[in-house]
């Protein structure tokens, strides 16, 4: 590729679906652009990147000032001029400037910030869709569309309620991601009204599911099930349990609010391998807290045949992790957010290693999101296996979900 220097970058502070601060990023040249709005967790893992807060009183400390100078003060002057399609080489200048572990000292905010928006600048100057071109980066022999995981229910820090597991998703079966879609509004529309008739809260949560308080968890399953059954289509079915938001650390249990119980790691995959067995469960993300290694391990032993086991909190993105996880025999997919490792390279590395060792990957969005519609292109481009971009409610979710439409029919 011809060389082409980048002219501008440039950081301001935007407000996320949530009302938080966070980084938005424009990178251009002479040839095309790219924006980037950063996105921000709530049940974030221990060995994510670091997010940059500027604390004190504004925002009730959660403001991105310090991040957004990072980037205009400091960041921008090394990257200005470097080649927008050396994407690698960037990435690494920034997190030499960074010098730190974790990207502590300014921010994985502000670097991923930088990184995505090269990487849509470079795009945009190639004139090629955003996936293509994560697909050149990656290498990927075949452009391929995700499967659709759309959230109908949540819970857990994302809801505020008794409901323990974090997200019910949905994974429709159909021949086209359109299809799917289809099927995932209607389900969605259904459960609306039989909430309604439970006398249950129809309120949405942080990603557009369904967030009020139940019996159980199982009257979840049940409910979602009728909902399915009324439409008569197929589905199967996936949870977020995030379960390291209701691990008691110190006595070594998992506090189960809505069930009125408290298990252990071994009682809680006995609860996971019953619904698997009532419903048609195929895959659990962070079913067991991320420094339950043990437990991890016997929970793929006992049910990694059967279903995906997908590691969030547990890998945080991290090549390093991802390296134990393979060694330990631990889980058998992996979620993929850009913004717990901090740069473009850095995630592609990890996609690198997850698929050489045949884990199935899962792009995700955050708790927090803008309408940046990245993470569906990136999904495309480097072949992940399903994508999990929120309900199909909500602005900033359905931005994914009809750009993943877009691409479908561009490629058709
Ligand atoms: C998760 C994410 C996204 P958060 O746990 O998978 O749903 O949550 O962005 O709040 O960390
Ligand atoms: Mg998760």
């Amino acid at each position: 590729m011809p060389k082409l220097p980048i002219k501008t970058v440039r950081a301001r502070q935007i407000l996320d679906s949530r009302g938080v601060p966070t980084v938005e990023v424009l990178a251009q040249t002479s040839k095309g652009s790219g924006v980037f709005g950063v996105p921000g967790g709530i049940s974030t893992g221990q060995s994510e990147a670091w997010e940059l807060r500027d604390g004190g009183t504004k925002f009730w400390g959660l403001g991105v000032l310090k991040a957004v100078a990072n980037v205009n003060d400091i960041l921008a002057k090394k990257i200005k001029g470097m080649d927008v399609y050396a994407q690698k080489r960037i990435d690494q200048a920034l997190c030499e400037l960074d010098g730190t572990e974790n990207k502590s000292r300014l921010g994985a905010n502000a670097i991923l910030g930088i990184s995505g928006a090269v990487c849509k600048a470079a795009a945009a100057a190639k004139q090629v869709p955003v996936y293509k071109y994560v697909a050149m980066l990656h290498k990927s022999r075949k452009l391929r569309l995700p499967q659709p995981s759309v959230l109908v229910i949540e819970g857990g820090a994302h809801g505020d309620t008794n409901l323990d597991i974090q997200e019910f998703m949905l994974l429709p079966q159909g021949s086209s991601v359109r299809e799917k879609l289809e099927i995932a509004a209607e389900i969605f529309q259904t459960l609306r009204k039989i909430l309604k008739l439970h006398r249950l809260d129809t309120d949405l949560g942080f990603e557009g599911g369904f967030a009020p308080s139940w019996e159980s968890n199982q009257q979840v399953f049940a409910l979602i099930w009728e909902a399915i059954k009324q439409t008569g289509h197929k589905v199967q079915l996936a949870i977020d349990a995030a379960a390291s938001e209701f691990y008691n650390r110190h006595e070594r249990q998992y506090v189960l609010k809505a069930d009125h119980t408290s298990l252990s790691a071994e009682r809680l995959v006995s609860l996971y391998n019953q619904w698997i067995g009532q419903y048609p469960l195929v895959l659990i993300e962070d079913g067991l807290a991320e420094e339950d290694w043990d437990g991890w391990r016997s929970m793929q032993q006992r049910l990694g045949d059967k279903i995906i086991l997908v590691g969030d909190d547990l890998f945080t993105t991290q090549k390093s992790r991802l390296k134990k996880g393979v060694e330990a025999g631990v889980a058998n997919a992996i979620i993929i957010k850009p913004n717990q490792v901090g740069t473009v390279s850095e995630t592609l590395e990890t996609v690198a290693l997850a698929q050489k060792h045949n884990y199935k990957v899962a792009a995700k969005h955050r708790s927090g999101e803008t309408n940046d519609d990245f993470i569906a292109d990136f999904a495309v481009g480097i072949g992940a296996d399903y994508l999990m971009a929120g309900s199909v409610a909500r602005g900033e979710r359905v931005a994914k979900w009809n750009r993943l439409l877009a691409i479908e029919e561009e490629l058709s």
